[in-house]
This record gives structure tokens, sequence and C-alpha cells, in this order.
């Protein structure tokens, strides 16, 4: 039954990948989307940039004004509201904005989490959302999220690029600089540029910066009462280099090589060490898929784990130690 979603997903059905989300936002058939969901070194990627700041410093406005230059670029885009504070705003008024202002397009998709999800578990299945809407073909996925300090941080985890929104006068940039929020974020915007104190914010932050090691971070003066500033903002966005793996993904990996190992262990048998080299080549060719592939090297792992180990207890040495057998 989810394979079928999956598999209508894949061919690009909208509903489908929304009931998809759905599920994965309540956490049901978590596990059998994860393993459909592995994501492969082929598969193009998409980039993911979250925005971060308090509470009505504009993040849901900024990313509506965002999203036509995102389309002008021809590139299809999500946008996931996490926003557990308050659920009824987030990504519904967000959705609400963008529709106002646009027919319906089928490159955007918009979606609110805390309207599903409530505040908990969210961040625990936000990877696999990202992966969803990725594999759906989404060349630009939005995250929208509003908090204080280490959770911002920790959203970052799941982006290729973290947003940081400050606003005049709100005293956010001290709190957000003893949070080390100022140091992780890859752009900063000083929001609603339009207000009187923005100069003094911009100097306050700059100032910040300057000293810490992230000197070199771009801070951006954006009002989107004003319309101004967004071009220079996506500019500055695209123009980050990208990361070749987030870490969200390596982790996945990583979690299921764990996994497969324990699967494996008992299958082992002698086999040619050789395989190796075949193994990586045939995976980076994509004639092998990456949950095969992370089985195959499990089981090789193990294999020559097993066989030092019988080895190093035989001979009386550590786990681990080489010996002229070992290594046969
Ligand atoms: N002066 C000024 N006000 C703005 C600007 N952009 C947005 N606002 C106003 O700021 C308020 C909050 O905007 P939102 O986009 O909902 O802020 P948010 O950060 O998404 O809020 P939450 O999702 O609740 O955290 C709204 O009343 C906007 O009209 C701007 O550039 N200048
Ligand atoms: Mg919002």
């Amino acid at each position: 039954m989810i394979g079928d979603l999956f598999a209508r997903m894949r061919h690009g059905d909208r509903n489908a990948l929304s009931r998809l989300l759905s599920h994965i936002a309540r956490g049901e058939f978590v596990d059998d989307i994860r393993s459909l969901l592995i994501p492969s070194p082929q598969a193009p990627s998409a980039r993911v940039i979250a925005f971060t700041g308090s509470g009505g410093v504009g993040k849901s406005t900024l990313i509506g004004r965002l999203i036509p230059l995102v389309r002008a670029a021809n590139r299809k885009i999500a946008v996931l509201a996490c926003d557990p504070q308050s659920p009824l705003s987030g990504g519904a008024l967000l959705g609400d904005r963008f529709r106002m202002g646009s027919t319906s397009d089928d490159g955007v998709f918009i979606r609110s989490l805390a309207a599903l999800s409530g505040s908990s578990g969210l961040a625990k299945h936000l990877d696999l959302m990202i992966d969803a809407l990725e594999a759906f073909g989404f060349d630009v996925i939005f995250l929208e999220t509003v908090g204080a300090g280490q959770g911002d941080v920790a959203v970052g985890h799941h982006a290729d690029a973290l947003v940081l929104l400050l606003q005049p006068e709100s005293g956010d940039d001290v709190q957000w600089e003893k949070a080390g929020v100022l140091e992780c974020a890859d752009v900063i915007v000083i929001h609603k540029a339009d207000l009187p104190t923005a100069d003094q914010t911009m100097a306050q932050v700059r100032a910040a910066i300057d000293l810490s090691p992230s000197h070199h971070i771009p801070i951006l003066r954006v009002s989107t009462k004003l319309n101004q500033g967004h071009a220079e903002l996506w500019q500055a966005l695209e123009s980050l280099p990208a990361r070749r793996l987030r870490p969200s993904i390596a982790r996945r990996l990583f979690q299921h090589l764990i996994e497969s190992q324990e699967c494996h262990l008992r299958e082992l048998e002698a086999e040619a060490n050789a395989e190796l080299n075949k193994l990586l080549a045939d995976w980076q060719a994509g004639t092998l898929s990456t949950v095969d592939a992370a089985r195959r090297l499990s089981a090789l792992f193990s294999r020559s784990l097993l066989a030092s180990a019988d080895v190093a207890l035989r001979d009386g040495l550590a786990p681990g130690s080489r010996s002229p057998k070992a290594s046969g």
C-alpha cells in the first residue's frame, strides 16, 4: 500500500506526495518509507535552505516573495513550514499569502507541518520529508522554522544553508549571538529594513560578526514591505557552495549500514575480497542501489571483522590486531 503510494508519488502525483508526507508527519510506515527513499548518488539533489528567526520577523512573507524568483530561475520549489508554536499561522498563512498573489502553479508546493504533527517528533522525520520532496523532483526546498537558539541550529543540520532573519529593535541580535546562531548562519538578513532603526541593527550585527571567525557571512538588508533586497538574497543563496552530502543523509546511510550489518552477520560465507572495488564501481555507476550496496558492504565488513577476530582469539591477540593470517 505504501509501495503504491510511493510509486504514484514518483510519477508526479501531488496527492500521493501529500498523503506520504502526512504519513511521515504522523510517524506511520516510517521504516517502509525510509527504505524506499534511501538517497542515491545518481538522484538529482535539491537545494535545502532553512529560514529561521523569531516569531513575526517576517519569514513567511519573505519566503512568499522569494518563490516567484525561484520560479523565474526555472526551479520547482517546495516549502515546509515548521511552526510548532503557532499551529494556526505558519505554513497555512504562508500558503494563503502566496496564493493571494499567484495562480496555482505545479512548480510550487507549500506544506504546513505544525498543523499536522504538533510539536513532537517533527525534527525526527524532517529528513524523510525532505527526501520525499526531493524524490518528487523539487529543485529547491525551503524550511521555515521559529524558535530560539539550539533548535534552529538543529534545523540547519537538515539544510544546505541556514538563513537567519533579524529585525530592527527586537534585541534579537544579542539573543542569537548568545545562542551561537549568528555563526551558524550562512546568510543573515536584516529584515523589515524599512523600519527606522535598521541601520543601527545592521551595525550591531556587523560588529558582532566581524569579531567572530565567521566574518565572511553575508549580511543583507531586505524589506518585503518596500519590495527591496529579495533578488540580492536569492543570488546570495544561489551562489553558496553546495554541500555534497547533507549530514542527515550521511547519518541515515550510516544507520542503514549498521542495521544491515546485523541482518547479514549470519549469512557470511567465504567469498573473494576483491568484491569491494566492484561493489563501489557498480554503486557509482548506478547499477547497484544504495540499499543493496550498503547490505553487501556490511557483509564484507562483517566477514573481515570476524576473520580477524577469529585469528586474534586463536593467537591470543586483541581483536583488530594485524596478523599474517588475518590479512589473507
Ligand atoms: N515593516 C515591515 N513589516 C513586515 C515586513 N515583512 C513582513 N512584515 C510584517 O511582519 C508580520 C509578520 O510576518 P510573517 O511573515 O507572518 O512573520 P513570520 O516570521 O513568518 O511569523 P511566524 O511564522 O509566526 O513566526 C506581518 O504583519 C507582516 O506584514 C517588512 O519588510 N517590513
Ligand atoms: Mg511564518
